[in-house]
C-alpha cells in the first residue's frame, strides 16, 4: 500500500483568506479553481511513499531544527506546461533551509522521491492553457511558524497528517 504524500506550509484561517482574496482577483483562469480547504505551499512533494515508512518520514521532521522564517507573495505567475495558475514570491534563506533539510532527511533515509527546484508558490488555478496578463497583487506576509505533512488521497480534500512547529528564536 502506498501513500501519497508532502510537507507544506498550511495556512490558518487569515491566511487563507488572504490567498482566497487573491485567488478571486484571477478568478475565471479556468474552471479548476483549487478549493479553499486545500490551499497550500509545498515545501517536498514526496509522492507515492509505501505506507510502512510513514513513521520515517516523521520521525525525519521530528529530528530536524529549523527556525521560524516569512514568505513574501508577491505576484501571480503561469506555470505553463503544468498549467498551473499561482501566487508566489521569492525563496528565503530560512525556507531554502528548511526544504534542504527536508530533502536531506528523505534521503538519509533511503527515501524515493523526485526532487524539484523549490519555487515557492500556492496553486490557484489548474487546467490554465492560456493565460493573459497578471495583475499584480498587494504583497502577503505569510509567517510560517510550522510546517505539516499532507497526505493527498483522490477525490478528497488534502489530509494535515502532523505539525512541526519551527522555533522561534533568532538565528
Ligand atoms: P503544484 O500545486 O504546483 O501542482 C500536491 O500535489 C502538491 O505537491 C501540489 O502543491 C503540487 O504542486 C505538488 N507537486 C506535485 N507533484 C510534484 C512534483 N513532482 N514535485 C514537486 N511538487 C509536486
Amino acid at each position: 500500500m502506498v501513500r501519497r504524500l508532502f510537507f507544506a506550509c498550511w495556512p490558518d484561517d487569515r491566511i487563507r483568506e488572504q490567498l482566497i482574496a487573491r485567488r478571486d482577483l484571477i478568478d475565471g483562469l479556468s474552471r479548476r479553481r483549487v478549493p479553499d480547504h486545500n490551499l497550500h505551499l509545498t515545501l517536498l512533494f514526496l509522492g507515492n511513499q509505501p505506507a510502512d515508512r510513514l513513521k520515517d518520514i516523521q520521525s525525519l521532521a521530528d529530528d530536524l531544527e529549523a527556525r521560524f522564517f516569512a514568505l513574501e507573495l508577491d505576484r501571480f505567475g503561469w506555470f505553463q506546461q503544468a498549467g498551473v495558475a499561482w501566487l508566489g514570491g521569492p525563496a528565503t534563506p530560512g525556507a531554502s533551509r528548511l526544504v534542504k533539510a527536508l530533502a536531506a532527511g528523505a534521503m538519509a533515509r533511503g527515501l524515493v522521491f523526485q526532487a524539484r527546484a523549490f519555487q515557492p508558490h500556492v496553486s490557484l488555478f489548474r487546467q490554465v492553457r492560456a493565460c493573459p496578463a497578471l495583475p499584480v497583487p498587494a504583497s502577503l506576509r505569510w509567517p510560517i511558524s510550522g510546517f505539516s505533512l499532507i497526505e493527498s488521497i483522490p477525490s478528497r480534500p488534502y489530509q494535515v497528517l502532523r505539525t512541526w512547529p519551527l522555533s522561534m528564536g533568532s538565528t
